[in-house]
């Protein structure tokens, strides 16, 4: 497969981002300074930046509960998400969204989203904007193998194909919804729920990058043709707890050391595009050099921002249209 040069550089420095972000916070989070939960993207990167990287700013996605990656993935600023994160009238939604609520509108990322099963149905409204106002865009839903069971989930799979707008249901499955194993919990399998509501299925490796760039851009060209809905099926793994202080022990003892070792999208991604001569180890260890410097300075100005004050409680909450 031809990829731009500039396209495997931005994506590369996309999945170090998100990685390296999430490997951060991962740290921070333990010192007791971050309110709230945090559920981290780490082992999964190449999915949200395989997809994204074929999207435009008029593109919509929506997110989940684990929606760093989706963020970056999508072109959110790390300093702006780091203070959002750390609760600071500096962040993104000036701190009143925090990890589960991080949403940009300007890029077309719709929110983070503490409901499971919660992103779907606003891709359903997004994509109808889409279709009515003849924009060309698609909207994109993320969402896992737990949320894959929710009825609004279903429901979404549903109203998208009857109304037959540019819409992508990509499942990230990661085997597990919290503790329970997607095995024991998730009935029959994605590819004929795809067909059950009439829509193309599409299965990916989601620990390499070229995989999940090839198959989301087919169903991503399939959305914005205007042939209705399409479903992309992600196979990747989660290296961290569900949520940040998960002690995991629903998992075998060497499950994560494994996966780190043999299915890191990053290694991957060096290993195929060195190997090819698309890019050279130097040009990738740039940019890991100053993804290190991004996210240090991000963590630094976050911990220095102001709190949001009493008198900000009630600003920029609604939208009116
Ligand atoms: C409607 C709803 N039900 C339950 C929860 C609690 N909950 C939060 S995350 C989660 C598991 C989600 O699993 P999955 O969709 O596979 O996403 P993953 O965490 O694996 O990325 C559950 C049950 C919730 N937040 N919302
Ligand atoms: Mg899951």
């Amino acid at each position: 497969m031809q990829i731009a040069r500039d396209i495997l550089t931005r994506s590369y420095r996309s999945m170090r981002t998100i990685r390296d972000f999430e490997e951060r916070l991962h740290v921070e989070f333990a010192t007791g300074d971050i309110p709230g939960f945090v559920h981290l993207y780490c082992g999964e990167e190449a999915s949200g930046v395989g997809v994204c990287a074929h999207l435009t700013d008029t593109d919509t996605i929506a997110s989940t509960h684990r929606g760093h990656g989706h963020c970056i993935a999508k072109g959110v600023g790390v300093d702006g998400m780091m203070a959002e994160i750390y609760g600071r009238r500096s962040g993104v939604c000036r701190g009143k969204g925090g990890s589960m609520h991080i949403a940009d509108l300007s890029l077309g990322m719709l929110g983070a989203n503490g409901i499971v099963g919660g992103g779907p149905p606003l891709i359903c409204g997004a994509a109808l904007s889409h279709k009515t106002l003849k924009d060309g865009a698609v909207a994109v839903a993320f969402y896992g193998d737990g949320a894959s069971n929710e009825g609004s989930t279903l429901e979404s799979l549903n109203l998208a194909s009857v109304w037959k707008v540019p819409a992508v249901f990509v499942v990230e499955d990661n085997g597990y919804g919290e503790a329970t194993g997607a095995s024991y919990a998730v009935a029959g399998n994605q590819k004929d729920r795809a067909a059950g509501f009439g829509m193309p299925y599409f299965e990916c490796d989601g620990n390499d990058f070229f995989s999940v760039y090839e198959t989301a851009g087919e169903a991503i060209e399939h959305a914005r043709k205007g042939n209705g809905p399409a479903m992309l099926h992600v196979h990747l793994a989660r290296w961290y707890g569900h949520f940040e202080g998960d002690a995991m022990t629903y998992r075998a003892a060497d499950e994560v050391a494994k996966l780190r070792a043999e299915h890191d999208c990053l290694v991957n991604f060096r290993r195929k595009v060195v190997g090819a001569g698309l890019l050279e180890d130097s040009d990738l260890d740039t940019i890991d050099t100053a993804v290190k410097d991004e996210i240090e300075a991000a963590v630094v100005a976050a911990r220095k921002a102001p709190l949001p004050e009493d008198a900000d409680l009630m600003k920029d909450v609604y939208v009116s249209y």
